[in-house]
C-alpha cells in the first residue's frame, strides 16, 4: 500500500518533472536549482513527499509553497526518486554454495542484474538458529537435517535492495529442486540435488522483513546511493 502511494507520487512528479522540461512556466528549473542550493542537508523536505517526514525546515505561508516545490522538484529529478524506499530482500549463499567457491558468481548474478548489496557477512549459524530461519518447516521430515546442514558451516548472508528484488530474486534463483530449475537460473546452472541446492532466498516481503531481521542488526544495513541507480532506472 505505502509502495503503491510512493509509486504513485513519484510517477505524478516525474510527469510533472518531464512536463516542466518543455513548459515555460518552469524556467522554474534554474529557480529549483538555485533554492535547492539553500535546502541543501534539509532533505526531509523531500521526505515530506514520501509521507515519511513532516518537514520541520520549511517556512510557514505563501513564500513555503513557492520555495517547496521547485526544490523538491529539482531533488527528485535525481535518483532520489529510486532511492527512496526500496524494496529488500533476505539472500543467503549456504555452505555448499561457500565451500564449492560460488560466492562470487552468485553475488555477480544479483550485481549484474542491477540490485544493490546493502548488508554482507559470513556467519556460521548454530542450529538452534538455523531452526529460527527454517521455523516454518519445522514438520518436515527432512527439518532437522536441513538445519544440520546450515549450521554445518559459513553461510554468506546479504540484504539486496532494489525494484521487485524479492519477486525476482526468487526468478534469479530458481526452483527449490535443481532437477526442476530452468537453465540460466543459480540452482539450474550451479546445482543438482534439492539437499544441496546452494541458495536461500525469501519467499516474501513479510518472510524478507523477518529473515533480514534475524540474520542483520539495523546497524548492519548500509544505506547508500549507488552510481549506477541513474542508469538501472528511469522513465523516457
Ligand atoms: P526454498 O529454499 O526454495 O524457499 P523451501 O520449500 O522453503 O524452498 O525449503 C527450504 C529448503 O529446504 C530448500 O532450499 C532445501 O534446501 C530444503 N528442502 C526443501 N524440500 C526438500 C526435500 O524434499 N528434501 C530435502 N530438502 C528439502
Ligand atoms: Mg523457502
Amino acid at each position: 500500500m505505502r509502495s503503491q502511494i510512493y509509486r504513485s507520487v513519484s510517477n505524478s512528479l516525474r510527469s510533472f518533472i518531464s512536463a516542466s522540461k518543455s513548459s515555460p512556466l518552469c524556467a522554474g528549473r534554474a529557480v529549483a536549482a538555485a533554492t535547492a542550493t539553500s535546502f541543501r542537508g534539509k532533505a526531509p523536505a523531500v521526505a515530506s513527499f514520501y509521507g515519511r517526514t513532516e518537514s520541520r525546515h520549511v517556512p510557514n505561508g505563501w513564500l513555503s509553497g513557492l520555495l517547496a516545490v521547485p526544490a523538491a522538484v529539482y531533488m527528485l529529478q535525481e535518483q532520489d526518486v529510486y532511492a527512496a524506499e526500496m524494496e529488500r530482500t533476505f539472500i543467503a549463499i549456504k555452505p555448499d554454495g561457500v565451500q564449492r567457491g560460488l560466492i562470487a558468481e552468485i553475488m555477480s548474478r544479483f550485481e549484474h542484474k542491477g540490485f544493490k548489496l546493502v548488508a554482507v557477512k559470513l556467519v556460521v549459524p548454530n542450529k538452534e538458529f538455523a531452526e529460527k530461519h527454517y521455523h516454518d518447516l519445522k514438520e518436515r521430515p527432512f527439518f532437522s537435517g536441513l538445519c544440520d546442514f546450515l549450521s554445518s558451516g559459513p553461510v554468506l548472508a546479504m540484504v539486496w535492495e532494489g525494484e521487485g528484488v524479492i519477486k525476482y530474486g526468487r526468478k534469479l534463483i530458481g526452483a527449490t529442486d535443481p532437477q526442476k530449475s530452468e537453465p540460466g537460473t543459480i540452482r539450474g546452472d550451479l546445482a543438482v540435488v534439492v539437499g544441496r541446492n546452494i541458495i536461500h532466498g525469501s519467499d516474501g516481503p513479510e518472510t524478507a522483513k523477518d529473515e533480514i531481521n534475524l540474520w542483520f542488526k539495523p546497524e548492519e544495513l548500509v544505506t547508500y546511493q549507488s552510481n549506477s541507480e541513474k542508469w538501472v532506472y528511469g522513465l523516457n
